[in-house]
């Protein structure tokens, strides 16, 4: 069975299975056990067409992808799956009658929270594509036990709790027993002559660790086809266990058994900058040796051909650098394992392999001390330090004497080894997420690799998912969009552009009117309940959800809220458009500057809120615990889409991509894909303000920007900044670091330099707002261009451009 035909058999079906999982009568099921029953019940409509799915991919050998990657954000399922497989209405109608409200009960799904920001909701999205496409592709990651920490807001600042997600269990996934496999870390590596003449590896010593796989179905878009998110999660073996055991040393036993489990037990809070060590590349390795002997294995069990031709079958695509080690843990198992000399080994690997970058800030640049990767990972350092000097012989050969490009593609320089130069070395594809990002990977981060290999590099700029963003968190504007251009848009999100037609039809933007103010009331209602906080409906929306980052300049934003606090207070008779400014985010536990700013965004929310004049012009609120599932009720809801990183530093942004889907007007920097934004929809239809990114970058290289002189010349600049450390912002609040950041340290960002216009450009965006058919107009042809932004558009480039795939019909 892969449908419900009716409610009736629907509510048959609940009645089983809920009678068999909780032994209880239907009307004392907890909201929470309803959840779960359903999600079991669309588990099993799933099953026969995720067998079936594997199924055919085996027998017609087609080739498929494996994206690795150490983070996937996906989000409530429920919805998503019921949407996919077209059972929506029906489920809504079954549980109606038995006296349960569908939109109820999906919100006693927990954020599966096995990412940090745009880098794992991307994955998200893509795996999502993949399977709307047909195309044969997989998602490998690590069941992490925690996920990223619940954002609690007390006394203004964030605390982190832990996020047990699966503490209630997790109906999506299957664990897969037969299919685990060990890893091995430690111990000694060694190279030998072996009988054959030439060298062999031994590698002794070691623990190995069990890696367990749990899949998840990933559900196309009405169909049948379902890939398969494999999530890894490491487990002590019993053997080693009991072996410990019998060697009389319980607290040996004991330790061995808690840092195996370790393996799996957080994510990394990290985000850019913020920076785990020796177990982050133990969960690298963790995952990137699990996943590839899977994939081997089905190789060799499957598909059944010459590892000579993996590459024709198989892509391996790793999501940032996290993965890159992937490329040496190919090669042990090739050669150690499968017998392939260093050179054919080497061939099979880099036409397997592409990489993606999704940073250019050097501080984010993974690079691992040699002393500890090579205690870790013998074996792995010993390819490494191989592929680093054949590497480097044929660099020297080429450009001889030149030692400053030696050291600019070197993955062993200074004693560490350098995760972006391994990745793009051991590719046949790199590209960056946004036109701009990828051009600046080219003219500079990896400009010597590029002269060495110009064709490797290209762009992919990237997508979101229409169906979570558009057709699942708005209804009301997909069924506004049905009525209007007909569902097609729904399976070809290009076809969003007819909206264009109806860009100046009043009877058309009367309407796209209604459904951004009902959503707005929705998240005026949510904000209610969850906060008590009143916040009007009527006022334009602006509103920032990312993470908390200097680069990002959530800053510049809550900056220009106080400069505009100032001049309504200095000027009682002043009126602007009411205004509700919206923050979400969390900031990494570690970064000081980054939580300073929460606090920042709180203590000036509260000046500005309990004032009883102004808080009539403007309400200011910090929303807690931003994730995926807030996400889906804040671009809806949105009029302005804040996305004013600093020149050069964002690579793409997603979350600009969902605004604009949902109507929102962008405020934002020439920066990552606010480029192609704008673009598309042109300078009518979006503000764009401050430095561009050449400007940054003559600022560094020849100086010249002084924040002390924006200070000083600059009577509002003063004022917003001494209000930082003066006390005036109520209970004697300081905020030192922020107050250095922009002063003492010469304001890395920009955010002092670009102050004014933003102002203007706030200005400007209330100008256009007060036009409201213009405004009104802007919203629809934003929508109309998002069609682009589909990660469908950025999966089939990645297709047919790095992975050669082609859609196989299940
Ligand atoms: C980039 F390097 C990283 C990282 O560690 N985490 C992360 O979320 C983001 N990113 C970029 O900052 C965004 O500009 C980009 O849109 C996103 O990755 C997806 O490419």
């Amino acid at each position: 069975m892969n449908t419900w035909q009716d409610k009736e058999e629907f509510k048959s079906e609940f009645t089983k299975k809920a009678h068999i999982l909780w032994e209880k009568d239907l009307p004392d099921l907890t909201p929470n056990e309803v959840y779960q029953t359903v999600a079991f019940m669309v588990r099993d409509l799933v099953s026969e067409d995720w067998i079936r799915t594997n199924e055919t991919y085996a027998e017609e050998k087609a080739k498929q992808v494996y994206y690795f990657s150490i983070e996937f954000l996906l989000g409530r399922l429920l919805d998503s799956n019921l949407i996919g497989l077209g059972m929506e209405d029906v489920c809504r109608a079954g549980l109606k009658d038995l006296g349960w409200d569908l939109d109820r009960i999906i919100p006693e799904e927990r954020d599966p929270g096995l990412g940090n920001g745009g880098l794992g909701r991307l994955a998200a999205c893509f795996i999502d594509s993949l399977a709307a496409l047909q195309l044969p592709g997989h998602g490998c990651s690590i069941r992490y036990q925690y996920g990223l920490f619940n954002q609690r807001i007390i006394d203004d600042q964030q605390v982190e709790l832990p996020d047990s997600w699966l503490a209630d269990g997790f109906p999506w996934e299957v664990k897969k027993v037969d299919k685990a496999v060990n890893v091995r870390f430690g111990g000694n590596a060694y190279m030998r002559p072996s009988e054959d003449g030439g060298l062999e590896c031994v590698y002794e010593k070691y623990s190995s660790v069990r890696a367990v796989p749990y899949d998840v179905p990933i559900v196309g878009y009405h169909n049948h086809t379902v890939n398969t998110l494999r999530l890894w999660r490491a487990e002590y073996s019993r053997e080693d266990m009991y072996r410990e055991l019998s060697l009389g040393d319980r607290h040996r036993a004991f330790h061995y058994k808690n840092s195996v489990q370790l393996i799996s037990r957080f994510l990394y809070p990290e985000d850019s900058t913020e920076e785990g060590r020796k177990l982050r590349l133990m969960q690298e390795y963790f995952m990137v040796s699990a996943g590839l002997q899977s994939i081997v294995r089905y190789y060799k069990k499957k598909i059944k051909e010459s590892l000579y031709k993996f590459d024709q079958y198989i892509a391996i695509h790793i999501n940032d650098t996290h993965p890159a080690l992937v490329i040496p843990e190919l090669m042990r198992i090739l050669m150690d394992e499968e017998g392939l000399s260093w050179d054919a080994a080497w061939n099979v690997t880099v036409r397997t392999v592409a990489y993606t970058n999704h940073t250019i800030l050097p501080e984010a640049m993974e690079r691992w001390s040699i002393p500890m990767f090579k205690s870790l990972l013998p074996r792995i350092y010993l390819i490494v330090e191989e592929l680093n000097r054949r590497w480097l012989a044929e660099v020297r050969k080429r450009f001889p004497g030149d030692e400053d490009k030696a050291r600019d593609v070197a993955v062993l320089w200074d004693g560490q080894v350098h995760m972006a130069h391994l990745a793009v070395l051991g590719s046949h594809s790199v590209n960056g997420v946004a036109e701009i990002h990828s051009q600046i990977l080219k003219d500079s981060t990896l400009h010597q690799f590029y002269t060495c290999f110009p064709s490797r590099f290209s762009n992919k700029t990237n997508g979101v998912s229409h169906r979570r963003w558009l057709i699942q968190s708005n209804p009301q504007l997909a069924g506004l969009l049905d009525d209007t251009i007909g569902p097609d848009w729904r399976l070809e999100a290009k076809r969003l552009i007819d909206v264009e037609k109806f860009s100046k039809d009043p009877a058309f933007l009367e309407r796209l009117a209604q459904v951004k103010q009902t959503r707005k009331y929705i998240l005026a209602d949510y904000i209610q309940q969850k906060y008590e906080v009143k916040v009007d409906p009527a006022s334009i929306f602006d509103i920032q959800i990312k993470r908390i980052h200097l680069y990002k300049r959530q800053l510049l934003n809550i900056l220009h809220v106080l400069h505009l606090y100032y001049v309504l207070k200095a000027n009682p008779r002043m009126q602007i458009t009411p205004r509700t400014f919206l923050f979400g985010g969390k900031a990494a536990a570690g970064y000081g500057e980054a939580k300073q700013t929460i606090k920042l965004i709180n203590v000036v929310a509260r000046l500005v809120n309990n004032d009883r004049r102004i808080r009539k012009q403007m309400r200011v609120l910090f929303l807690e615990n931003y994730n995926v599932s807030l996400g889906q009720l804040l671009f809806p809801a949105a009029d302005v889409s804040e996305q004013i990183s600093t020149a050069g530093k964002e690579a793409s942004g997603t979350g600009n991509m969902k605004f604009m889907m949902n109507g929102a007007i962008t405020l934002g920097t020439m920066d990552g894909a606010n480029v192609e934004i704008h673009r598309e929809v042109g300078d009518d239809n979006c503000v764009i303000f401050g430095l561009r990114a050449n400007e940054v970058m003559d600022y560094y290289i020849h100086g010249g920007y002084s924040s002390w002189n924006m200070y000083s010349e600059d009577a509002d600049i003063r004022q917003i900044m001494n209000s930082l450390v003066d006390g005036s912002l109520g209970n004697g609040e300081s905020f030192g670091m922020l107050y250095d950041s922009l002063l003492d340290r010469n304001d890395e960002f920009f955010v002092l330099k670009d102050f004014k216009p933003y102002c203007q450009a706030q200005q400007e965006i209330e100008r256009r707002y007060n036009k409201r058919l213009q405004w009104l107009h802007s919203s629809a042809v934003n929508i109309a261009h998002s069609g682009y932004f589909s990660s469908d558009r950025t999966i089939r480039q990645y297709a047919s451009g790095i992975w050669h795939l082609k859609p196989v019909k299940s």
